[in-house]
């Protein structure tokens, strides 16, 4: 074994040792993370829907075994799957079988795989249980509710198991990347972890104490994380309450459309100030920015995808949009055109848009 020495040093040049000229390996979420920078930087959206796969406005997936999942209200418009699909892991928590929305889970692996490997990107929002209450995301009854769940606190052990469900729901998608984003609108006071109903320091305790145990203890780490509060904001808000740069890969916020010329003008502001300083932060923080969740209910006003949407993002930094989901059982609770709707030009006119990113 007296010249053990130089072959190692030579195998380490070959392999991934850590000498050499050899780049490490590229993971799933490094690959991601530079399809979406690169969108930004090349001045492209990816479009993205809510559930898109999963049901529409008209029609949901009956036997998702038996389905091939290729039926889309995106696609029945424009010929096109969005580029990002959105999930919601609501009701994970219970270890239910299926979400708060009635998507089984079953179903939803399914059409993550094949949503990836058709090219598509994916994103997980999540609307847990109240674990103080029994209520739901909505129940804002308590402010103690945060408090509860962190270490030393009444709920730790039940929230605990609720964090290793859904880890264990996203550990089951395999070696893929995905975009999460929990704990979002968290400015408002709509869901138990918003603002009025815990501290700054509880609420970004929450979302570290979330990636601690999904990054660290499960080692899940192809997972973007992003942070994503109600827009209507400031800089000085949106920051007192960021989880930290450790934690955080994306930036982005939630804003929705209403009917009316006023409140027209009013979303396209506030979403040109919400863009404005969010391209500051994620320029000086080195993330990635996103609008992650908007539309216009009903699409009521006919020309809002090129004439409300496209000018109110327009040259901004964004990798991608999304708009929330079709219900199936909710007529007016749509938020892309359908087959058969009245109104589907200018979505049309928008898939077809240069910087706008649909997967043929
Ligand atoms: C809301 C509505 C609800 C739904 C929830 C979670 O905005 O769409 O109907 O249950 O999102 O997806």
């Amino acid at each position: 074994m007296k010249n053990a020495l130089p072959i190692i040093i030579a195998l380490c040049a070959l392999t991934a040792c850590g000498g050499g000229n050899k780049k490490p390996m590229e993971t799933p979420k490094d690959k991601l993370v530079h399809q979406l920078f690169t969108y930004a930087q090349e001045g492209k959206i990816a479009y993205g829907h809510q559930d898109d796969l999963s049901y529409g406005h008209a029609w949901k997936v009956e036997d998702w075994e038996n389905d091939n999942l290729e039926r889309s209200d995106v696609k029945a418009v424009t010929g096109k799957y969005p580029m990002v699909v959105g999930f919601d892991l609501g009701d994970i928590e219970h270890g239910s079988e299926k979400n708060l929305d009635r998507v089984p889970f079953g179903l939803m692996r399914k059409a993550v795989a094949k949503h990836i490997e058709r090219g598509g990107i994916v994103t997980f929002s999540w609307h847990p249980d109240n674990p103080l209450t029994g209520g739901d995301a909505w129940d804002i009854s308590s402010d103690q509710v945060v408090k509860s769940v962190l270490p030393g606190g009444e709920n730790e052990r039940l929230f605990r198991s609720w964090l290793e469900r859904a880890a264990d729901f996203v550990e089951s998608l395999g070696d893929v990347a995905v975009i999460f984003r929990p704990w979002h609108e968290n400015l408002g006071s709509w869901f138990w972890w918003g603002k009025k109903l815990c501290t700054a320091q509880e609420y970004i305790d929450l979302y570290r104490l979330t990636w601690v145990y999904f990054t660290k203890e499960r080692g899940l780490t192809n997972i973007i994380w992003c942070y994503s509060p109600n827009g209507d904001t400031t800089p000085e808000e949106y920051m007192s309450r960021y989880p930290g740069d450790e934690y955080v890969d994306m930036v982005g916020f939630d804003t929705y459309g209403h009917p009316g010329e006023e409140a027209r003008v009013r979303f396209m502001e506030n979403v040109k100030r919400n863009l404005t300083f969010l391209t500051a932060i994620a320029y000086e923080h080195e993330k990635l920015l996103c609008f992650a969740e908007t539309g216009l209910e009903g699409l009521v006003e006919p020309n809002w995808w090129t004439e409300t949407l496209v000018p109110s993002v327009k040259g901004f930094p964004v990798s991608y949009l999304l708009t929330w989901r079709n219900a199936c059982d909710i007529p007016t609770h749509f938020y892309a055109p359908w087959e058969g709707f009245e109104n589907t030009e200018d979505f049309i006119e928008f898939s077809k848009l240069d910087n706008i990113v649909f997967l043929d």
